[in-house]
């Protein structure tokens, strides 16, 4: 699942918006095969840079409607391990299954994160994670249907102790 992050699927959704037939692997590769010639042909004919970096700088990530609070643990808590449940709140948007790349701003799912790491995708508000000892940051984003961001961001952050 965390793969699901890697530099190649940023890559395929800054190229998606230059490919209609996305979907398809077919379309991917002739997409790639397309950009990369027409880049090679630019940098023929031109010596600027920016043509270059184009297709990233146009992608647009969209508004989401979603307000995103984390009801468990709360800031500063101290909890017993090795298990923990964390529980979310989800306003004006909501969690489902569904992966696609036709996003909209109140439909999502939930990435997991402690101490920067992702550590699940929820397709719920409540889930139980192990927890060690110490200090740990706790992080919930709301992301689009293709596991990127809205812009803004829709997350939220505490900090919490195992004992
Ligand atoms: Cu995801």
């Amino acid at each position: 699942m965390i793969g699901l992050f890697g530099h190649v699927d940023r890559t395929d959704d800054r190229l998606g918006h230059v490919n209609a037939t996305r979907e398809m692997n077919v379309g991917r590769t002739v997409s790639v095969i397309g950009l990369i010639g027409a880049l090679l042909v630019c940098a023929g004919c031109s010596p600027s840079a920016q043509t270059v970096t184009t297709p990233s700088q146009t992608a647009v990530r969209p508004r989401s409607t979603g307000v995103l609070s984390i009801l468990y643990p709360e800031p500063g808590a101290v909890v017993s391990g090795p298990k923990m449940t964390v529980r979310l709140a989800l306003k004006n948007a909501e969690v489902v299954p569904q992966t696609t790349t036709h996003l909209s701003p109140d439909k999502g799912h939930i990435h997991l994160s402690i101490d920067g790491k992702v550590i699940s995708m929820m397709y719920g508000l409540d889930q139980v994670i192990d927890v060690t000892p110490g200090m740990h940051i706790l992080t919930a984003e709301f992301v689009a249907q293709d596991h990127f961001p809205f812009d803004p961001r829709v997350v939220k952050t505490l900090t919490f102790t195992v004992k």
